[in-house]
């Protein structure tokens, strides 16, 4: 059955429903954050989306990664703390162990951005999906291990994030991606529903599905952001949001800062091929205001 609800998430939303921090809050209250991300070739995915995390008001941000990259992320993101996970080849391959460890006290844990495709993450993300409490996002790499985890995607009690471009979704579903760019609304929906998890199908007019059948669509953005990094970025600001927030609206919220962001570069910049990630990280202070 198609959605009871559809609806665009634009200014007047994101403001009537915004939480502000308590004025007396300590940083425990603002979100604990756990970040697992990076490999030996893709530092800068765990940094955007740590930073990302820290940019968007994330109490307590830690970053699990490999040994090698953490001199070179913490120097871009002072504010994360840094978990050292084992590793293979370059790869992160952590123990149960470490992995349990990592997990305790946070609200949200997002997986994926940078990791590489590896079995060890497909080994991560099921144990993630059966122990994990808080919020899990689950975004590139390991979008591409949901299909061999099986039932337990559905089983799962504490929310599931997925934050898939139009790639990443057809191989979910097994089509084509023209077929997901003309069906945007069914595939979103229908995959929401079918294994109760919040989707947010990326691209112009991002998509929030939620399990329960309503739909969100985002107004803001723009081609600023076709550029390597800009969804590891969103999915820091993802994890960050549902930290401390109802997890809707904090997922349509996300989107529209992250798009207003580019909308205030595209502004003063004019052309949009300047823009970059870290731009976007930079920017949220005056998107969020
Ligand atoms: P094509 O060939 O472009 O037409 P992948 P990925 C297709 C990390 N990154 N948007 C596309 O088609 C990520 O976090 C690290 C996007 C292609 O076949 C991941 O860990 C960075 N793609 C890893 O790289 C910065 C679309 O989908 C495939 C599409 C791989 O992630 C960059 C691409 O998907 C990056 O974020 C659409 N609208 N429509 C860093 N600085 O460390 C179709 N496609 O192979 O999963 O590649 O998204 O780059
Ligand atoms: P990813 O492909 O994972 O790096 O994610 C790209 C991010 O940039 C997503 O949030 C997309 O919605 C956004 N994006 C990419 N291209 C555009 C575009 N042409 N217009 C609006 N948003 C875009
Ligand atoms: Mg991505």
């Amino acid at each position: 059955h198609l959605a009871s609800q559809r609806y665009i998430w634009g200014k007047n939303e994101v403001v009537n429903s915004w939480v502000m921090s308590k004025p007396n809050a300590h940083k425990g209250d603002n979100g604990r954050v756990g970040i697992i991300a990076g490999s030996e070739a893709m530092p800068g995915a765990a940094a955007l989306a740590g930073s990302a995390a820290v940019r968007s008001g994330a109490g307590f941000t830690t970053i699990a990664t490999v040994a090698q990259n953490v001199p070179v992320i913490a120097s871009h993101v002072k504010e994360a703390m840094y978990t050292i996970f084992s590793e293979k080849h370059g790869y992160l391959a952590p123990t149960e162990t470490e992995l349990a460890a990592f997990m305790d006290n946070k609200q949200s844990i997002a997986v994926g951005p940078g990791l590489g495709r590896t079995p060890a993450l497909t080994k991560m993300v099921a144990y993630l999906l059966v122990h994990f409490k808080g919020v899990l996002i689950v975004d590139a790499d390991a979008l591409h291990c949901l299909k061999e985890c099986g039932p337990i995607v559905q089983e799962r009690s504490a929310p599931t994030v997925i934050t898939p471009h139009p790639g990443e979704m057809a191989m979910l579903i097994d089509q084509s991606v023209s077929y997901v760019n003309k069906n945007r609304f069914e595939v979103a929906e229908s995959y929401a529903e079918q294994y109760g998890v919040y989707v947010v199908l990326k691209g112009p007019n991002t998509i929030v599905a939620e399990p329960s059948g309503c739909i969100s669509v985002n107004v803001t953005g723009n081609a600023g952001l076709a550029k390597g990094g800009s969804g590891d970025v969103l999915t820091g600001m993802v994890a960050a949001l549902v930290a401390r927030q109802r997890i809707q609206p904090a997922l349509s919220s996300a989107v529209f800062f992250h798009g207003y962001a580019a909308d205030l570069l595209a502004k003063q910049r004019h052309v949009l091929a300047t823009i970059t990630p870290s731009d976007i990280i930079e920017h949220l202070p005056e998107a969020f205001s």
